[in-house]
C-alpha cells in the first residue's frame, strides 16, 4: 500500500517536474552551453538538478567580473522549472593599450563604428602612434609612426611593433630619398650619392658594340651600375 503511494507520488512529482529546456535557447545570444545529470553525465539534461555550463561566445566574458579569462557560468534547473540565473556576457576588455610596456607611444581607440573614444573591447581598433622622435620598428622609414590594431577575442590586443629612435641623417637627403638609419639615405631610382645629391649617369651602348660578350643589335641605354649582361637584347 505505501509502495503504491510513494510511486504514485513519484509519478506526480515526475509531471509536476518541469523542464529547463537548453539555457542557450533563451535569450542570451553570446554563449552555448553544456547540459550534465547528477551523475555527471553530459547529455541534454534540462530537468530538475540538472546543472549546465554556458559558455560566452568568443570574445566576450562573464558580465561585472571584470576577468577576461572567466567565460564560464555552472547554472543548476530548478524546481520551477527555470535555471537559475545565468549573469550573462558582455565583450572582452582589452584596456589601453599604452598602458602596458609600451613608453614611446600613445593611443587613440574606436569601436567598430568609427567613433572616436576610450573603446577598449573585443572588436574595437586602436591607433598607436610612436612619441616625438620615434618610428615604427623594422620599416626603416621615418614618416611611420602610426599602427592600426585590434582588440582580439583572446581579449588582448593584436601584436604591436613598438618604436625605434627615428634615423637622423646629418643632413637631408635630397631628390626623395629616405632616411633610413643613421646618416643612410635611401634613394630613389634614378639618384645616388650620399644625400642622393647625385642623378644616376646613363651609359649608352651602340648597336655592334660588344659589352660583357653580348653583341648589341640596337642602342641600348643602360642605367650606371647596372650589369649589361641582365639585359637580354
Ligand atoms: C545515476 O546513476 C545511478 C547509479 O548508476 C543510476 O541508478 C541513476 O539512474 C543515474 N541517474 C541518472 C539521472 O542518469
Ligand atoms: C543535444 O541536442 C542537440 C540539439 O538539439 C542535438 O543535436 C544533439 O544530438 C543532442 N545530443 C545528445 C547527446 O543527445
Ligand atoms: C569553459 O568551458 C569550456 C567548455 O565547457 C571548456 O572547454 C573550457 O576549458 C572552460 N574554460 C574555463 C576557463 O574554465
Ligand atoms: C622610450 O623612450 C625612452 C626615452 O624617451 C627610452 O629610454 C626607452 O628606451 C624607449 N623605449 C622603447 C621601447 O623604445
Ligand atoms: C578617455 O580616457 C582618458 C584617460 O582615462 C580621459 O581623460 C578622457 O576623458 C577619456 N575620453 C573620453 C572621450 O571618454
Ligand atoms: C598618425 O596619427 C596621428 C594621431 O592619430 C595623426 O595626427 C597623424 O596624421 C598620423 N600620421 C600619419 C603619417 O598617418
Ligand atoms: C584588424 O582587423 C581588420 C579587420 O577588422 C583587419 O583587416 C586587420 O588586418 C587587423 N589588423 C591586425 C593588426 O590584426
Ligand atoms: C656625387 O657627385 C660628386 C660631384 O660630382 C662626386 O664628388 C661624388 O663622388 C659623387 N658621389 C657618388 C656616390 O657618385
Ligand atoms: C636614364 O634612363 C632612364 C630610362 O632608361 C630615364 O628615365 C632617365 O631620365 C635617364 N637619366 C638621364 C640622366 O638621362
Ligand atoms: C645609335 O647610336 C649612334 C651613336 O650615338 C647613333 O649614331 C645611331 O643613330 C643610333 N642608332 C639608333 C638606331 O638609334
Ligand atoms: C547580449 C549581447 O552581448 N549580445 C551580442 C551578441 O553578439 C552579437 C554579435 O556577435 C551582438 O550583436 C550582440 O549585441
Amino acid at each position: 500500500m505505501w509502495g503504491q503511494l510513494i510511486i504514485a507520488l513519484a509519478c506526480a512529482l515526475e509531471i509536476l517536474a518541469q523542464d529547463c529546456e537548453d539555457p542557450a535557447r533563451a535569450v542570451y545570444l553570446n554563449l552555448t552551453s553544456k547540459m550534465y545529470d547528477i551523475n555527471g553525465t553530459q547529455y541534454n539534461a534540462t530537468k530538475f538538478e540538472d546543472q549546465a555550463t554556458v559558455t560566452c561566445a568568443k570574445g566576450y566574458r562573464l558580465i561585472g567580473k571584470h576577468d577576461n579569462a572567466l567565460v564560464n557560468e555552472t547554472i543548476n534547473c530548478m524546481d520551477t522549472g527555470k535555471w537559475s540565473q545565468i549573469a550573462g556576457c558582455e565583450k572582452k576588455d582589452c584596456e589601453d593599450p599604452t598602458r602596458a610596456v609600451y613608453l614611446n607611444l600613445t593611443s587613440k581607440m574606436y569601436d567598430v563604428y568609427g567613433t572616436q573614444y576610450n573603446a577598449t573591447k573585443f572588436e574595437d581598433q586602436a591607433t598607436v602612434t610612436c612619441a616625438s622622435g620615434y618610428r615604427l620598428i623594422g620599416k626603416h622609414d621615418n614618416a611611420l609612426v602610426n599602427e592600426t590594431i585590434n582588440c582580439t577575442d583572446t581579449g588582448k590586443w593584436s601584436q604591436i611593433a613598438g618604436c625605434e629612435k627615428k634615423a637622423l641623417c646629418s643632413s637631408e637627403c635630397q631628390n626623395g630619398g629616405t632616411c633610413v638609419s643613421p646618416d643612410v639615405c635611401e634613394c630613389p631610382k634614378g639618384y645616388n650619392g650620399l644625400r642622393c645629391e647625385n642623378e644616376t649617369k646613363n651609359c649608352t651602348l651602340e648597336a655592334g658594340q660588344n659589352v660583357n660578350y653580348w653583341h648589341m643589335s640596337t642602342n641600348t641605354t643602360l642605367p650606371e651600375g647596372e650589369k649589361a649582361s641582365y639585359f637580354v637584347f
